[in-house]
């Protein structure tokens, strides 16, 4: 018989030049743990099918968090349980790339659950290998969504019982009740005979998405001696004789075979085209007439239902009326109506860097919880303009400049207690003038859709100019 030599694939590096520290050499795995193993397998069903140069591996947050160190490959390191969703946007930027999502079972099971389970009901053509140990190895050996009944944690110190924490999830049986998925098999690292069909799979199911058939997902059941406490040997044999009662071996889906289906491709808008707007020559981008003395970062708070957000937007909108360079965040609170409410405006002459403001040069508050949380966040000598309508009592700091606007009152004056907020927009361009009252009303025209409501809000916001003058 003819004795085959393997290279070692291209696409593993032969230093580890990315790993810290002199040993360029080891991998961080532990001895006889499975990542290891299922790497090279990766790197080889990558060389043999020719798409090194497009592959693009996902790693998750867990033991295999630095698989980046090994791979001569594309790699994004991704937030803890969210790889399909990073393989999702990659793959639909870029479909000519492979994308690969490799995870362990807390990671696409416990916190990214719902994520795989949304981007297997997609279909999309990504591959995912899903390490199954039965464990969070990287955190200490807590309980996973995988591990066995009565199997001891730390966190199942009596081992783990039904009724506690219910039974082990099953992910390629739960994935194979959904449509889409074109491959899952589940294999196991246990001898010679296993791993040769692991690698067999994990080759097919980079084969289907080259093929551009869908989804597919390799289920590996692989040892973790250190978190399992077992020798390498016995880890294995744990695998034989517990794992596999639970989690059987074989293929759940395998559509390699049937006719590809039309390709239906999703129709994609600009940017541009999706919001509405002109770009190139037939652009009407106003200049500013002056840059601003210094950018404004606003927060602007109230409660749920005060048209906070709308404050907000309307500023944003009126800012880039004028010309300048705008972001607007929304805070969501987790109550509809009636919680907090909170947003953050940027308008500067300058490119913007991050749309978040934590320290405000103008808060604008609508009510008392939302200036008691952001008052002290405020920059010395920024901006204060808060409802004294509703917030009445209060210190208000000597540091700041402070502006009591009864915006509630005004507007109830007018007829309408909801437009409070546009009387607070009157104020705010009262005091500044940082636009003017034409742009400002520009802005509401854009965001109301009742236009019955334009008149009373013009007169929100000329009340709300009106009223603005300085406290002390
Ligand atoms: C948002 C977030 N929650 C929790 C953690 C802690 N954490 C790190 S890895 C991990 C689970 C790892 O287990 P698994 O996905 O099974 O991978 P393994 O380490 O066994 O390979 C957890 C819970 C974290 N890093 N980030
Ligand atoms: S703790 Fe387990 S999964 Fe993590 S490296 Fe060690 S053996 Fe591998």
């Amino acid at each position: 018989m003819d004795m085959v030599v393997k290279e070692k694939a291209k696409s593993i590096l032969d230093q580890y030049k990315y790993k810290p520290g002199p040993d360029k050499e080891s991998t961080h795995y532990c001895p006889g743990c499975g990542h290891g193993n299922v790497h090279k397998m990766i790197g080889e069903a990558v060389d043999e099918l020719g798409v090194a140069d497009r592959a693009v591996l996902m790693s998750p947050v867990g033991c295999s968090v630095f698989a980046y160190y090994y791979f001569n490959m594309g790699h994004i390191q991704v937030a803890h349980g969210r790889a399909p969703a990073a393989a999702t946007g990659v793959k639909r930027a870029q479909p000519h790339t492979i994308v690969m999502s490799y995870q362990g079972d807390g990671d696409l099971a416990a916190i990214g659950g719902n994520n795989i389970l949304q981007a297997a009901n997609r279909g999309e053509n990504m591959t995912v290998f899903f390490i199954n140990n039965a464990i969070y190895g990287m955190t200490g050996g807590q309980m996973a969504p995988t591990t066995l009944l009565g199997q001891r944690t730390s966190t199942t110190p009596r081992g783990r019982t039904r009724a506690n924490e219910g039974f082990p999830i099953r992910v390629c049986e739960l994935l194979a009740s959904l449509e889409a998925p074109v491959y899952l098999e589940r294999v196991a690292l246990i001898d010679p005979k296993t791993t040769a069909k692991a690698r067999k799979a994990i080759k097919k199911a980079i084969q289907m998405q080259v093929e551009g058939r869908g989804f597919s997902l390799v289920e590996i059941l692989s040892p973790c001696p250190t978190g399992w406490k077992l020798s390498p040997p016995d880890s294995r044999e744990w695998i034989t004789k517990n794992m596999l009662p639970v989690f059987p071996l074989g293929v759940y889906r395998d559509r390699s075979k049937e006719e590809l289906p039309p390709v239906e491709e999703p129709k994609l808008e600009t940017v541009a085209e999706a919001l509405g707007i002109q770009t190139g020559e037939a652009a009407t981008i106003p200049k500013p007439s002056a840059p601003l003395r210094e950018t404004v970062r606003m927060k602007v708070a109230g409660f749920g239902g005060q048209g906070i957000l709308f404050l907000g937007e309307v500023l944003a909108e009126a800012g880039m009326q004028a010309g300048h360079r705008v972001t607007w965040l929304p805070s969501y609170g987790p109550e509809m109506r009636g919680g907090t409410a909170n947003c953050h405006v940027v308008i500067s002459s300058e490119r913007i860097g991050s749309p978040t403001v934590s320290l405000p040069n103008v808060l604008v508050a609508m009510n008392r919880p939302s200036y008691e949380r952001f008052v002290n966040d405020v920059i010395d000598n920024g901006m204060l303009l808060y409802d004294s309508s509703l917030i009445e009592g209060v210190p208000v700091p000597e540091r700041l400049r402070s502006y009591a606007i009864p915006a509630t009152q005004i507007a109830d004056s007018i007829g309408n207690t909801r437009v409070a907020n546009v009387v607070m927009l009157g104020a705010y361009l009262g005091i500044t003038g940082i636009f003017d009252r034409e742009q400002a009303l520009n802005a509401l025209r854009l965001h109301i859709r009742r236009t019955q409501l334009l008149d009373l809000n013009e007169k929100a916001l000329d009340a709300g100019m009106k009223a603005a003058s300085p406290k002390k």
